[in-house]
């Protein structure tokens, strides 16, 4: 059983290589963002209530935020292993996250960084809205994300670095490259 989570700046590939080992590893990539869109999309309240934060790039508030990871995980399918995608974000959705694993008596087995260069991860994403609109894809707004992980997310893999449990993986490449990486760093 895996419990582990990826983590990097905005384009650093984190949806695109959770899908992949998620589907090695037999277990669930959870991804909030998609989470997000999916009810943004369909209009829900749960979309109603985040969708101006998504579109400005900011952080949805953890009230939110941890009240659906939360529900999420108790699902079937979360209960032998699972890969968290975008989450967590913030010093506070990591508590809420130990919170949730210490109830069920288990731990975080790996946190998986993402790294890339600053000016590589813009044109991934311009290079996105270009094939599919995301509305949190124009220039400003990614440039703005960027900004939101240097100031609220980047303690996260202090954190997580503190007990031992970070592997960085250069997300450079092609994408079946770093998939390969990250494949030989969890070994
Ligand atoms: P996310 O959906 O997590 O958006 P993201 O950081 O841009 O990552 P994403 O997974 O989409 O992109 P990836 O790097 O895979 O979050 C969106 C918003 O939701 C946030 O701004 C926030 O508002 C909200 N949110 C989410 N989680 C939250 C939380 N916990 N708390 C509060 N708010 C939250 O890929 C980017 C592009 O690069 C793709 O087009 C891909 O094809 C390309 N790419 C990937 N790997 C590549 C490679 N090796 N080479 C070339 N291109 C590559």
């Amino acid at each position: 059983m895996t419990r582990m989570l990826i983590i990097g700046p905005p384009g650093a590939g984190k949806g695109t290589q959770a899908v992949r080992i998620a589907e090695r590893l037999g277990i669930p990539a959870i991804s909030t963002g998609d989470i997000f869109r999916f009810n943004i999309k369909n209009g829900t309240e749960l979309g109603k209530e985040a969708q101006s934060y998504t579109d400005a790039g900011n952080l949805v508030p953890d009230s939110v935020t941890n009240r659906m990871v939360r529900d999420r995980l108790a699902e079937d399918d979360a209960q032998n292993g699972f890969l968290l995608d975008g989450y967590p974000r913030n010093a506070a959705q990591v508590e809420e996250l130990d919170a949730i694993l210490s109830e069920r008596g288990e731990n975080l087995d790996v946190v998986l960084k993402l790294n890339a260069e600053t000016e590589e991860l813009v044109q991934r994403l311009l290079g996105r809205a270009a094939e599919q609109g995301r509305a949190d894809d124009t220039e400003d707004v990614i440039r703005h994300r960027l900004d939101v992980y240097e100031e609220e997310t980047a303690v996260v893999v202090d954190i997580y670095d503190a007990r031992g449990i970070v592997r960085e993986v250069d997300g450079l490449g092609s994408i079946d490259e770093v998939t390969e990486r990250i494949v030989a760093a969890l070994g």
